[in-house]
């Protein structure tokens, strides 16, 4: 864990303190109109044809790309000053979920973008329609940012929760409730999926993920052949442009790690990070015991 006093995120020291707790909250955001406008926005632009999970860094058109960033930016991103300190967005997404009951959005942590030992990084993503158990809620680990540290970024880079990963889904995620005008700011290091959609409606959630204004923006890539992840100074531009799972090209390589492989957790350090699950377990173990004593 670390303990360096981290920038402060929020303009408000109550919300600051329960983001600092849970690794995210829900905030109101965006009125009746503009929900209306972002749905306008998102149905002008041809996204082209997709399945399951998709978001707009997954299109190949750089164009597109720049049309929902330049789009986005205008129509909501001044509302976030509402409440965050300072800060820049970095990338702009649509992130959509067909009602096609497709799965292919695993558990993770999104990348890391600027120093995450002095700064922290989020996404604000905020529905534009409204979110149910059907549609494809999202689903995360609460405080997961406080114990899961490693590097994160393309090409990818594996996650140390690979052998729990089955755990963490069925024991220890929370659905967050949020409707379309709400937005969820969350800490990008924080453990999150979404199961597929099996509503009868497109799923359209809006997204900005945002740095510090004075943080560098950065990003890791691992070689899949060498296993040396890189660490990129890269700017506001670049991810508008990345090719996923491509080496960055034309940015300056800041470190080298050779080898990276994270330490693989165990369902032995989600208990010691989560010991309120344990007291549920031994809670149903007792009452089931008592059950069963009475019985007999
Ligand atoms: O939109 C979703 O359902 C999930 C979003 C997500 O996984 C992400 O922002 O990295």
């Amino acid at each position: 864990m670390d303990n360096v006093q981290k920038r402060v995120v929020f303009k408000d020291p109550t919300l600051q303190s329960k983001f600092e707790e849970n690794g995210y909250v829900v905030v109101p955001f965006i009125t009746r109109e503009k929900i209306e406008e972002g749905l306008k926005i998102y149905h002008s632009l041809n996204r082209g044809s997709c399945t399951g999970f998709w978001l707009s860094l997954q299109s190949e058109n750089i164009d597109y790309r720049r049309q929902v960033a330049s789009l986005l930016n205008n129509c909501f991103g001044h509302l976030t000053t509402q409440y965050l300190q300072d800060y820049k967005i970095i990338l702009s997404n649509f992130m959509i979920k067909l009602p096609d009951g497709i799965d292919n959005l695993p558990l993770h942590q999104d990348w890391i973008f600027c120093d995450e030992h002095r700064y922290v990084s989020v996404n604000v993503w905020f529905p534009l329609v409204d979110i149910t158990p059907q549609n494809g809620p999202f689903m995360i680990l609460p405080k997961s940012n406080r114990y899961f540290k490693c590097l994160r970024g393309s090409g990818p880079i594996p996650a140390p929760f690979g052998r729990i990963d089955k755990v963490i889904r069925e024991k220890y995620l929370t659905q967050v409730e949020i409707k379309a005008g709400e937005a969820l700011i969350h800490d990008n290091s924080l453990i999150h999926y979404s199961p597929p959609n099996h509503s009868n409606e497109e799923r359209v959630v809006a997204c900005f993920t945002m740095i510090p204004q004075e943080a560098q923006p950065i990003h890791y890539y691992r070689d899949p052949q060498t296993a040396k992840v890189e660490k990129f100074t890269v700017d506001n531009d670049f991810f508008l442009t990345i090719l996923r799972g491509k080496r960055p090209v034309g940015y300056p390589v800041a470190e080298v790690i050779e080898n990276y492989l994270p330490k693989e957790l165990t369902v032995k350090d989600l208990e010691t990070y989560y010991p309120d699950k344990q007291i549920g377990l031994l809670q149903r173990l007792k009452k089931l015991l008592t059950k069963q004593y009475a019985k007999n």
